[in-house]
């Protein structure tokens, strides 16, 4: 496939269920920002990621040319920045970043996410797949056991009402929208993710409607939406893995900017052979490349790909990421 069918560059690499891939998908289609999309299976091995020599086995990422993003924070970050107000309509305003950070840290930093997993109900199918909890015991390095979750459900419902009672606590003015915007906005994105994924689940003794009208209300609003663009958007270009593949080899790079930060506490120098990996979950899944750039908020590494040998960079963030000098070849 030429990279003309390629919208922008762009490919999302997800699959359907992923609650973080939602907050991508709902930004570029609240904001008419055209893609393609390489839909992975919802368990490893990932073969087109392997091929691309990538070890991360986190969902999603992200590629604008040959430069591959990992975890949604980066790219959300990144779409922020190269797709700014002038070339689509904008979603974040100028006067909520400091909100739209914090509501972000709430639902990906402060533990929802696990909160939100463990509140899915224990009966559910693909919690009697062992295939599917062994691959998550590894993602997480807990137990996924059956009796375990039966165990912790309660407690997670427990966390969750208090998550819920924050909301509706920041709706408690009557604002429609969760930033005080008159339309949705990147603030309702952070806020409402981990929420709309597992709200039709959750039991209705422990959630009655009544004891937070304005976040279910807030809810639905948000669903209808999403629903609403997601109906009325051209249909996303979809590729099989090799066509992804041979696209990101072939492309150039989006991001040219290289340069290791000389102040950064880490000491650690442009070329270096580093080591780079998530420490929240999915830490036992190392890139090993050279040091490409480091910032602030951006560390970049040169890997390799498996088949060829070609050259593609990969971009993570730094909170919850570390990068280490590496020792030996891997
Ligand atoms: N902080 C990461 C977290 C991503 C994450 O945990 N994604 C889940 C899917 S929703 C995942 O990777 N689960 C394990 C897997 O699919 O391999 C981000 O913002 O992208």
């Amino acid at each position: 496939m030429s990279s003309q069918e390629i919208p922008n560059d762009i490919i999302l690499f997800h699959y359907t269920f992923s609650p973080f891939a939602k907050r991508i998908v709902w930004y570029l289609k609240l904001r008419g920002i055209p893609y393609a999309e390489c839909i992975q299976p919802l368990t490893l091995p990932r073969p087109d990621l392997a091929e691309l020599g990538i070890n991360y086995r986190r969902i999603p990422l992200l590629s604008i040319g040959r430069d591959v993003y990992y975890d949604t924070r980066l790219i959300l970050a990144r779409l922020e920045q190269s797709f700014p107000a002038s070339s689509y309509p904008p979603l974040s305003m100028p006067n909520n970043k400091g909100l739209e950070a914090l509501l972000e840290k709430f639902t990906v930093d402060a533990g929802i996410f696990s909160k939100a997993a463990q509140s899915l109900p224990p009966d559910l199918p693909v919690m009697k797949d062992e295939k599917f909890l062994k691959d998550r015991a590894d993602f997480t390095g807990t137990s996924w056991s059956q009796a375990d979750r039966v165990k912790g459900y309660p407690e997670a419902l427990a966390h969750i009402r208090h998550a819920f009672d924050i909301l509706e606590a920041l709706l408690a003015d009557g604002r429609q929208w969760i930033g005080g915007t008159d339309k949705v906005s990147l603030a309702d994105i952070h806020a409402v993710w981990p929420f709309n994924w597992i709200g039709d689940m959750l039991p209705k003794q422990a959630f009655p409607k009544d004891q937070h009208p304005k976040t279910w209300a807030w809810l639905s609003r948000f669903k209808k939406t999403v629903k609403e663009v997601e109906a009325s958007s051209k249909k996303t270009v979809s590729l099989d893995g090799q066509a992804a593949i041979q696209h990101i080899m072939s492309a150039s790079y989006h991001d040219q900017q290289t340069g290791v930060d000389s102040n950064d506490p880490v000491k650690l120098n442009e070329g270096d052979l580093v080591q780079l990996w998530p420490t929240d979950s999915g830490f036992r899944h190392k890139d090993q490349g050279h040091l490409v750039k480091l910032t602030n908020d951006e560390v970049v590494l040169a890997i390799q790909t498996k088949t060829g040998g070609k050259e593609i960079r990969v971009h993570a963030p730094r909170w919850g990421f570390r990068v280490v000098k590496a020792k030996a070849q891997l």
